[in-house]
């Protein structure tokens, strides 16, 4: 296929299986609908006004058996190939759809009209990504004003940006290269210009691009400041009066929600915890927690989510 013209190469562990898929549905689509074409100008032909085609039916009762199983066979065998088809496909989504458990975290936050790229480490680099080759990787994405969409052709992934909220987007590239990057959501006068590349590279030279460059000292040190400056450890640290739940070794885990279930402490409970504190309230635990609403930037955000997640069960310096 790479040799199309028009069609982008494959450079992701999932390329192949999507590309697979989707040939698979054109033959299939291509297949049916020849075949309802065929019938529909033979029979238009055969049976047209004034056409000495035999219209009769000499045997009634013979005919009525052996059209019912025309009848069966043309519903059940599309149906039994449909439904694989539906499986196939099913199988393709949930791999896509589940971040494998030790992918590397890299956040980006879309705006009009750029994309800004963020690893936690600190390096920062705007309408690119460098990702490594052989390592899946997860973005952790949102948007500062509009929907925006985050697509690599090359690997066949493409996902959604949403103000308000975080979606993720997982692959692994499997070819050092460059390739590109689109915003497929039209999102205003510049929208066509909210375009840039990913480098993938080799994981030697991806971790010496990691440590060079302008480095704006890791996203969780600087979540820590902002956790300090915005009093969130006079609730949340050892020594607070109110009775707020320890953040230490949250993210990650199932939270007990009051009144009934539970949920899991990813980035968007988080989140969602800081900007809209009376929506999911922990168990044992009163909704005093005040919105951060309009205090925090999406990258101050980012920040601290990284920082919740670096935190683990020991209580650290920052939370003093
Ligand atoms: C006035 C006290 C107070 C302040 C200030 C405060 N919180 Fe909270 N926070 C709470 C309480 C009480 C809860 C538990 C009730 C709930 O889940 O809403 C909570 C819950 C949370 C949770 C969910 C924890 C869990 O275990 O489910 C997170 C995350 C969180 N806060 C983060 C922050 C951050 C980040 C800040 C600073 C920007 C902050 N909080 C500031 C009182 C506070
Ligand atoms: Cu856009």
């Amino acid at each position: 296929m790479e040799h199309l013209p028009f069609f982008p190469e494959r450079a992701s562990s999932i390329a192949a299986e999507v590309d697979d898929l989707y040939f698979s549905w054109l033959g299939l689509s291509g297949l049916v609908l020849a075949a309802v074409a065929v019938v529909i100008v033979v029979f238009a032909v055969k049976y047209r006004a004034g056409s000495q085609a035999d219209r009769g039916i000499p045997d009634r009762a013979a005919h009525e058996r052996a059209t019912h199983w025309i009848e069966i066979a043309w519903m059940a065998i599309p149906l039994a190939i449909f439904l694989a088809m539906y499986v196939w496909a099913a199988a393709v989504y949930l791999k896509h759809a589940t971040v494998p458990a030790d992918a590397l975290p890299i956040y980006v936050v879309g705006k009009q009209w750029m994309w800004h790229v963020r690893h936690p480490g600190g390096r920062r680099e705007i309408d690119e990504l460098h990702v490594p080759v052989g390592r899946p990787v997860e973005l952790v994405m949102t948007s500062q004003d509009v929907i925006h969409s985050f697509s690599l052709p090359a690997f066949r992934v493409k996902q959604d940006v949403l103000p308000g909220r975080y979606t993720t987007l997982w692959f692994e590239a499997t070819r050092a290269g460059e390739y590109r990057l689109f915003c497929t959501q039209y999102c205003g006068t510049a929208h066509s210009r909210m375009i840039g590349r990913v480098v993938a590279m080799e994981p030697a030279a991806f971790a010496r691009w990691l440590s060079g460059g302008n480095q704006a000292g890791t996203m969780a040190a600087r979540g820590a400041a902002r956790f300090r400056q915005l009093g969130c450890g006079g609730c949340h640290g050892p020594n607070a009066a109110v009775h707020a739940p320890r953040l230490e070794g949250l993210f990650g885990k199932p939270v007990p929600l009051r009144g009934g279930g539970t949920v899991i402490a990813d980035e968007g409970y988080i989140r969602d915890a800081i900007l809209l504190p009376g929506k999911d309230v922990r168990a044992g635990y009163e909704p005093t927690m005040p919105t951060f609403r309009g205090q925090i930037g999406e990258e101050d955000l980012l920040d601290i989510v990284e920082y919740l997640k670096s935190i683990g069960s020991n209580a650290p310096e920052e939370m003093r």
